[in-house]
């Protein structure tokens, strides 16, 4: 099956017969090869999702009846849960509590949709007062169609359940192209789906590289929605390219987010908060709080601190127990990192720690957790997403002048704010220009709750209620006498 595409219920090999590598990032060595879709693959899977569609085999169930499948997709995922957050590691490199914790949270996203599927049934509709007696009025949801989704490879399965449990919730259908270096769960998405008897052409995975399969999904004329997470060069490109259909579209993409700490906060919560905030999945996390900016009177304490503590990760193997941080995902991605760093340097910033390959690893894309200061506001180094474990860290002096340095980034994700004062952890988070802030932490996600960003960090909302209106249309029934 890893070598095949899902396409109409059933496993096929690409028509032009390409393949791709899979490599586990600790060994560098080659694990198995996902079959590589072209234009012609899209097509069929693009055809079989509009027929699911349009016969009503799926879009007209009751949201109850979709719930069934949405609960049976959870409980499949939940019984292979340890066997998929292994694969998750050899394919992404993510220390394996954190691909468990993925998986369980990709399940929970299943479960909560089926809840909100059950939820579009108690409310089928919304009646609307008018001001002329003679008619009546209703609102009513319908699901937008056949969507394209496309994820990169920082969470595999957890980004897969993030597009495909609203959409099947909503009665859309679904053509996923996960990223090529980390298909491997998706594929067993599609297994557990097609297990738990969810009809042909409803669920289709189609693996290979995003310029060719990626990009045939985004230009096919039959698909109604794009719903994209990766970064903003793509997400720019797949916005024009469906302004051509005015195709419905939501982006996740990058980000530079601030972690902001006041002088009252304590100095080992705020390191701690600060290390999970960037070093967490390696820091590849479209929401890393990159950028920190520390009030002066505890700016040295706090930096010595967090040297102090970064310098005492466990690094190695995401198997291996005790293992905190993991190789980065590909070589490309190490290079990436890499360059940035080199960029800083040339920028006249300080690495304090980190910088380069982590010691004692002559194989496997391993970087070492990297703290840097002083790097120039107006340079690559502080503006830039690096997605990596590199921190940039800056003093500031006084509120005004640190929400300011907070929302100048043409991104806008997430944002934190650290402070004993809660009516000024209040102000900041109010005066933040972003679309996720945590007061007193950073990173914590929950699945009922609106993901997404300002600016150049995406379009709409995933997650929670939010989530689902991504996929419904909104429809105006209005009756004369
Ligand atoms: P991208 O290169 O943008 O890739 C994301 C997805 O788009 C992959 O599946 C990729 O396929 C595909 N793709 C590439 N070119 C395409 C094209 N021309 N047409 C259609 N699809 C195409 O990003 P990445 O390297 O995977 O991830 C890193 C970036 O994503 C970072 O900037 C990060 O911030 C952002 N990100 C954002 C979020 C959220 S929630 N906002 C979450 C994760 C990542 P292939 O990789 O197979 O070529």
């Amino acid at each position: 099956m890893r070598d095949k595409l899902y396409i109409d219920g059933q496993w096929r090999a690409p028509a032009a017969g390409g393949t791709v590598e899979v490599i586990n990032p600790s060994t560098e060595e080659v694990i198995h090869r996902i079959a590589a879709a072209g234009a012609e693959d899209v097509d069929l899977a693009v055809k079989a999702a509009r027929r699911a569609f349009d016969d009503g085999s799926w879009s007209k169930l009751t949201g109850t009846e979709r719930a069934k499948y949405l609960r049976a997709i959870a409980a499949g995922i939940r019984e292979r849960q340890a066997e998929i957050a292994r694969l998750e590691v050899v394919d992404n490199g993510k220390p394996f509590p954190e691909a468990d914790w993925d998986v369980g949270d990709a399940a929970g996203c299943f479960d909560f949709y089926a809840g909100l599927a059950e939820e579009l049934d108690a409310h089928p509709e919304e009646a609307i007062a008018l001001p002329d007696a003679r008619f009546t009025s209703k609102a009513v949801k319908e699901p937008v169609g056949v969507a394209g989704a496309i994820i990169p490879w920082n969470y595999p399965l957890l980004m897969a359940a993030w597009k495909v449990a609203p959409a099947l919730a909503a009665g859309c259908t679904v053509v996923l192209k996960p990223a090529e270096v980390t298909s491997l769960t998706a594929l067993e998405l599609a297994d557990i789906a097609d297990k738990a008897g969810l009809p042909a052409g409803v669920l289709n995975v189609l693996t290979g590289p995003g310029s060719v399969a990626g990009q045939a999904i985004i230009d096919h004329p039959d698909v109604d929605k794009l719903a994209f997470t990766g970064s903003t060069a793509v997400g720019s490109k797949i916005m024009a390219t469906a302004a051509r259909d005015i195709k419905r579209v939501s982006l996740e993409l990058g980000g530079k987010s601030p972690f902001v700490v006041f002088e009252d906060a304590d100095i080992g919560e705020a390191v701690e908060w600060i290390m999970f905030g960037i070093f967490w999945n390696q820091g590849q996390v479209c929401s890393a709080t990159s950028r920190v900016l520390v009030q002066e009177g505890i700016y040295e304490r706090l930096l010595e601190r967090l040297v102090e503590e970064t310098r005492k990760i466990r690094i190695g193997d995401g198997l291996a127990e005790g293992t905190l941080l993991g190789p980065l995902v590909s070589k490309k991605q190490y290079d990436c990192v890499q360059a940035a760093v080199q960029k800083a340097r040339t920028e006249g910033a300080k690495v304090l720690t980190g910088g380069g390959r982590a010691p004692g690893f002559d194989k496997g894309y391993y970087f070492e957790p990297t703290v840097i200061v002083d790097p120039p506001l107006d340079g690559e180094t502080w503006n830039e997403e690096i997605f990596g474990p590199v921190v940039c860290v800056r003093p500031f002096s006084t509120e005004e002048e640190v929400v300011r340095l907070a929302n100048h980034s043409r991104f806008g994700l997430a944002a934190a704010v650290m402070s004993k004062d809660n009516a000024r952890a209040e102000r900041v988070a109010a005066a933040f220009r972003a679309g996720i802030v945590w007061i007193n932490c950073s990173q914590p996600t929950f699945t009922e709750a609106p993901w997404g960003g300002y600016k150049q960090s995406g379009i709409g909302r995933e997650l929670g209620r939010w989530g689902l209106e991504n996929y419904l249309e909104t429809k105006q029934i209005t009756r004369f006498a």
